[in-house]
């Protein structure tokens, strides 16, 4: 097949079987020939969309498979409850679609005509709304103002055409306090026909959703309306989230999407400036993009943000408000910092000898503590990292930025090279420097 006859078919060729990542490495192979020749730091990046554009990676998740019938990419959702691992430890009751929450990623191509069945096998009715998508009224998935809810055990058709490209998103719209807080969301990723702007390397998606799960129970609570605990990338808790793998000058687009019940989450990466490029909304212009190294992602929208990292590195990527880098053991602690504990701990120890005061010095070494947590619950953060524990939890994750990607272990962690990573100072050092570390600088 030539590039030109390639790009006619272009939207049937990535809708056959399209595509469970395992076989993107197939379909690049098909484009990548005729295409330039990738470099080969470059890898196997999937390349099977029209100009060039890589398919999406979705760290924890998927992206669900068309079947193309009389040019229509068909495909199927199933919306129904069951147990989702939200890190080793920790397992919850969740709604969600195909057994995924966020659900599988619809990933098409502008000018695509979709026909998607819902299935449902909730103990209710429910609906499917296709955020952002602009479609038939009749199709937008709103119970009771654009049509009957599904009932339960009933198997509805939605079919459009995708008009626009960018990113949106597709939730419950019937008892939605209590399925979107199940988890019944997800992503669609559209693709232009024609790339706009610069084109990327890899393309990621992320949700963020948050629950409320008191300890030793399984089912988030749905009536939560603050003091969510349990805060996610994809699904996923850190230490649980994938981490994402780019390389060194590639140019990155990471689409963000937010249907947690509540808030408004700030997400931030270390290491590196990024433009937002786009929102459920389309494209922002290049003359109004700003550079920002963190972007609120509001509840109901999406936030597409680029960049070109210039620095190898293990860098933190996470929601900046501190309580959602946290797990549940964090809420609602008395508050001990700077305390005394001698004599409360003298008292305790006559009713509780094992009592221990916890958190009068901070709060850093808690999650490291393995203390003993209720059943089914995560300690308050953290996981283990290349120099120590690393004390956060939630919604954070790992940029990986490689030389090579390529050959790049996505486990391994960054091997910072030798007078680069912060160390004890060195006595003389302080001297030649004229530094007196028993100085006092406080002012009363
Ligand atoms: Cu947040």
């Amino acid at each position: 097949m030539n590039r030109r006859s390639f790009l006619q078919v272009g939207s049937t060729a990535t809708a056959v079987g399209l595509l469970a990542s395992a076989q993107r490495a197939e379909a690049q192979t098909h484009e990548g020939h005729e295409a330039a020749p990738a470099p080969a730091a470059r890898g196997s990046i999937a390349r099977p969309y029209p100009a060039g554009q890589p398919g999406v990676t979705v760290p924890n998740g998927e992206t669900l498979p068309w079947r193309v019938v009389d040019g229509v990419k068909v495909g199927h959702l199933v919306v129904e409850s069951f147990p989702h691992e939200i890190a080793p430890g920790m397992t919850v009751e969740v709604w969600g679609y195909n057994g995924l929450t966020p659900g599988p990623v619809l990933e098409l191509v502008e000018g695509d005509r979709v026909r998607i069945h819902v299935t449902n096998r909730l103990p209710e009715p429910t609906t499917v709304h296709w955020h952002g998508i602009v479609l038939p009224s009749g199709m937008d998935g709103v119970s009771g103002l654009s049509q009957r809810p599904i009932p339960p055990g009933e198997t509805w058709t939605y079919e459009f055409t995708l008009r626009h490209p960018g990113t949106f998103m597709y939730h419950s719209h019937y008892d939605e306090m209590t399925q979107i807080a199940l988890g019944a969301v997800g992503m669609i990723v559209v693709h232009p026909r024609r790339a706009r702007g610069p084109r990327v390397d890899r393309d990621f998606v992320l949700m963020t959703h948050e629950w409320k799960v008191n300890g030793d129970t399984r089912r988030p609570d749905p009536n939560a309306m603050s003091d969510f605990n349990v805060l996610a990338f994809n699904g996923k808790a850190f230490p649980g989230t994938a981490p994402l793998l780019v390389g060194k000058g590639e140019r990155v687009r990471i689409r963000l999407g937010n249907l947690g019940p509540m808030d408004h989450h700030p997400i931030h990466i270390h290491g590196l400036w990024f433009h937002v490029t786009a929102t459920d909304g389309g494209y922002v212009p290049a003359s109004a993009q700003r550079p920002e190294t963190t972007v609120l992602v509001p509840v109901g929208a999406t936030r597409v943000i680029e960049f070109v990292p210039e620095e190898a590195g293990d860098w933190a990527m996470h929601c900046h408000m501190t309580h959602h880098v946290m797990m549940q053991m964090a809420h609602g602690l008395p508050n001990m910092v700077g305390m005394d504990p001698r004599t409360v701990e003298r008292r305790m120890s006559r009713v509780v000898p094992e009592y221990m005061t916890m958190g009068h010095t901070g709060m850093g070494g808690m999650g490291e503590m393995r203390m003993e947590i209720p059943p089914n619950t995560l300690p308050m953060r953290g996981g283990d990292g290349p120099y120590s524990y690393i004390d956060m939890g939630g919604m954070f994750t790992v940029l990986k930025v490689r030389d090579d990607p390529s050959t790049a272990d996505p486990a391994a962690w960054y091997q910072a090279p030798e007078g680069t990573v912060a160390a004890s100072a060195n006595e003389a050092r302080l001297r030649s420097d004229g530094v007196d570390v028993t100085r006092s600088y406080r002012r009363r």
